[in-house]
C-alpha cells in the first residue's frame, strides 16, 4: 500500500488517519475544557507507556481496564480523522486524550484553558531508530530506502508531524506554567517509581504506595508486550502490520548505538547542538 502525505501548515500528514479539515477544526473550534488532561508527544517518544501509566493511575493500579479496552479507546487520540473523531466524541470529563500535534497545530483554546499537559520527550537518536523500525510497520510512514535516508528527512523534519526539535522548542514555550509537565522516556526508564509519583502529583491524584507497585508492575514493558489491548495489535491491519512485526519492540534507552556509524552520531550530534543551542533546558541525553 502507497503511503500518501499533505502538509499542514508546514507539517506533513499521513493521508490515510488525518485530514485538513480535522486538523482546521481542531485548531479553530474544538473546545479544550479545563479539567482535560493532554498527552503530547512526538512520535515514539513513549506516548504508549505513558497511555498505559495514565490508565493505572486513573483506576488507581487496577489493570482490568486496560486488559479489557484498547489504549487507544481508553486515551484516544486527539487528531486522528474517521473513526477516531467519534472516540474523542465519547469520552467523558475529565477527559484524557493523547495527541502528535506540534503547538502551533494544537488547538487554541488549551492556551486560555487550565487543561493539564503531559509533554513525553524522548532522546532523538532512539526515536530515529524506534521510527525506523516503526516504517516498516506501518502505513503512516514512506518506508525508507535506508537508514542514512530517514536520518536526513527526520532532521530536515520530512517526516510526520515535521521536526523534533522544532516539536520540543514549541512545546518548550510552556514549561514554566504549573498546567505543564516535562517527563522524559529517560526519566521513566531510570526511575520509573519517582516519576510515576510527580505525575500523580501533577494530576492531583495521590496514590498509595501499594496502588503505585500495581502501576509499575502492569505498565512495565514486559506486561504490555504480553497484554493484547496495550501493545497494538489491536489496531486494524491496514494502519499497522503487527502480524510480522512487533510494536513493543525492545524499549530501551541508547539502541541507537547499534545502528549509528560514527560519523552519522558526529552528523546528527553537530545539527543537536546547532538547532538546540538556544533552549534553556537540560535533557539527560544531552
Ligand atoms: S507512537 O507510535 O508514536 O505512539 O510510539 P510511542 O508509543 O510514542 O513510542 C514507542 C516506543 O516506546 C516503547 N515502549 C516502551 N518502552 C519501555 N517500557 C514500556 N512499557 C514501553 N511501552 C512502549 C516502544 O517499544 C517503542 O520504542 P522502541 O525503541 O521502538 O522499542
Amino acid at each position: 500500500m502507497d503511503t500518501h502525505y499533505f502538509q499542514h501548515k508546514g507539517i506533513c500528514f499521513a493521508s490515510l488517519l488525518y485530514s485538513q479539515e480535522r486538523l482546521q477544526y481542531l485548531e479553530n473550534e474544538f473546545h479544550v475544557r479545563d479539567d482535560d488532561v493532554y498527552l503530547v508527544s512526538y512520535p515514539k517518544s513513549g506516548t504508549t507507556w505513558m497511555i498505559e501509566i495514565l490508565s493505572l493511575i486513573c483506576r488507581n493500579g487496577d489493570v482490568t481496564w486496560c486488559r479489557e479496552v484498547p489504549n487507544f479507546m481508553r486515551i484516544p487520540w486527539l487528531d486522528v480523522g474517521g473513526i477516531g473523531v467519534k472516540l474523542v466524541d465519547e469520552v467523558h470529563s475529565p477527559r484524557f486524550l493523547a495527541s502528535h500535534l506540534p503547538i502551533h497545530c494544537f488547538p487554541k483554546s488549551l492556551f486560555s484553558s487550565k487543561a493539564k499537559i503531559i509533554y513525553i520527550a524522548r532522546s532523538p537518536k532512539d526515536v530515529l531508530v524506534s521510527l525506523y523500525h516503526y516504517a516498516h510497520m506501518s502505513y503512516l510512514m514512506k518506508k525508507p530506502s535506508s537508514f542514512d535516508e530517514l536520518m536526513e528527512d527526520f532532521l530536515q523534519g520530512r517526516v510526520p508531524f515535521g521536526s523534533w526539535f522544532d516539536h520540543i522548542k514549541g512545546w518548550m514555550q510552556m514549561k514554566d506554567k504549573k498546567n505543564f509537565l516535562l517527563v522524559t522516556y529517560e526519566d521513566l526508564k531510570q526511575d520509573q517509581r519517582g516519576t510515576i509519583k510527580k505525575i500523580c502529583t501533577f494530576l492531583e491524584n495521590e496514590l498509595e504506595e501499594q496502588a503505585v507497585d500495581l502501576v509499575l508492575e502492569h505498565s512495565s514493558f514486559n506486561s504490555m508486550k504480553k497484554n493484547n489491548m496495550s501493545n497494538n495489535t489491536m489496531v486494524p491491519d491496514y494502519i499497522m502490520d503487527t502480524k510480522n512485526n512487533q510494536f513493543m519492540r525492545k524499549g530501551i534507552i541508547g539502541d541507537w548505538k547499534n545502528h549509528f556509524t560514527q560519523e552519522q552520531k558526529e552528523y546528527m550530534d553537530s545539527i543537536y547542538h546547532e538547532k538546540m543551542k538556544a533552549i534553556d533546558v537540560k535533557f539527560s541525553w544531552d
